[in-house]
């Protein structure tokens, strides 16, 4: 028994060592040390032997299953070793390939040109006024003096909801909205950006939903001087020093005089083309000073109060500054012409 134990210790170790995997060192050990392992049968022959043969014997059967799983232990890591050796020789990364590039975006021009006009009239203490794009026929006509079935609601064409509701068609609500609001019936300085609807058919300088920047100043004597004044500093900063301006005469029922700005068409030089209609100038804003009817129903007393209030375009804005000659280039989102703006932020 002694004999066959010995031999079997020589053997099991000489498996171990000749194994090459993983797999195969744990068949070996499956195969010696396991129940039905030839030592598990050895020992059960341990019945038969004499009461003093019995422990020298079980001692004897311990050491060889320690050796074999010693060894077998030992194998498994220089195994477990080599294998992750070979898998990090065969993955290794080729650190000289050239990395996929981060492309980064850039603001959208018209985000851009708002936050530059923003940003010029914060300066100047104006504070930012927000109100909704779903409107009232109140706030969006007659608090701003133009009541159901007046003519001057043809000038802008409206997307209605219901009968009270519609998509504003200007940003001019927010006046209403905001001198309503201002429990004190005191001095007003904001600018209110936002998106407005109309049904205008689509063209170069046409769009159904566009962009507007409306300004309000109320306060005890403001005049046209000052409106005119404010103007001339936007434009000077938005479109250069070199860039004319001109004030028309016009007509907005909330406005009482009311004017339009144009602006010297940077396309053309001022000859005429498609984007200035042949004219040299393009329409920017509209203007003038509150109407004291639109004062007095936000119950201000028009006597104590004036203002003025501007209503601006910014997609006209940016076409003139930077020379896009078709609005809808702004709606396509053709990353091409959005990319060139880039360099502009
Ligand atoms: C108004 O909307 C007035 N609420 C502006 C105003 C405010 C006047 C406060 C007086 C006091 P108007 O309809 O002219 O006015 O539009 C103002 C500007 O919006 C225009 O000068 C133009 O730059 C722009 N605009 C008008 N219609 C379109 C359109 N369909 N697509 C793109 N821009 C437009």
């Amino acid at each position: 028994m002694q004999e066959r134990l010995k031999e079997l210790q020589q053997e099991a170790l000489e498996g171990v060592n000749k194994a090459t995997g993983l797999k195969q060192l744990n068949d070996i050990r499956v195969s010696y040390l396991g129940k039905k392992g030839p030592i598990t049968e050895v020992l059960k022959g341990m019945g038969k032997l004499s009461a003093e043969e019995r422990p020298v014997m079980g001692a004897l059967a311990n050491e060889v299953r320690d050796a074999i799983s010693a060894a077998i232990e030992e194998k498994q890591k220089l195994l477990e070793q080599a294998e992750i050796e070979e898998k990090l020789a065969k993955e290794t990364i080729d650190v000289t390939l050239p990395g996929r590039p981060i492309t980064q975006g850039n603001h959208h021009p018209l985000t851009s040109l708002i936050e530059e006009i923003e940003d010029l009239f914060i300066g100047m203490g104006y504070t930012i006024a927000e109100g909704p794009e779903v409107e009232q026929d109140y706030y969006n006509f007659e608090a701003l003096n133009l009541p159901k079935g007046h003519p001057a609601r043809d000038m802008q064409d409206s997307f209605y909801i219901t009968e009270e509701t519609l998509l504003r068609t200007h940003t001019s609500p927010v006046q209403a909205r905001t001198m309503e609001r201002n429990e004190e019936k005191g001095p007003i300085k904001i600018i209110c950006p936002g998106k407005v609807y109309r049904r205008d058919n689509d063209d170069a300088t046409h769009s159904h939903q566009f962009m507007q920047i409306e300004g309000l100043v109320i306060d005890e004597n403001i005049r046209m001087s000052d409106l005119k004044g404010t103007l001339d500093v936007f434009a000077k900063k938005i479109f250069g020093e070199d860039r004319e301006i001109r004030l028309r005469p016009s007509f907005f029922p909330f406005t009482e005089p009311s004017v339009e700005m144009d602006i010297s068409c940077k396309i053309c030089g001022g000859a005429g083309c498609s984007v200035c209609k042949g004219t040299g100038w393009i329409e920017i804003l509209g203007a003038g000073m509150v109407h004291p009817n639109v004062l007095e129903m936000a119950g201000y007393d028009s006597k104590k109060y004036t203002g003025f209030a501007f209503g601006m375009g910014p997609e006209r804005i940016a076409m003139l500054k930077y020379g896009v000659d078709d609005i809808r280039h702004f709606y396509t989102n053709d990353i091409r012409f959005l990319k060139q703006f880039a360099k502009h932020e």
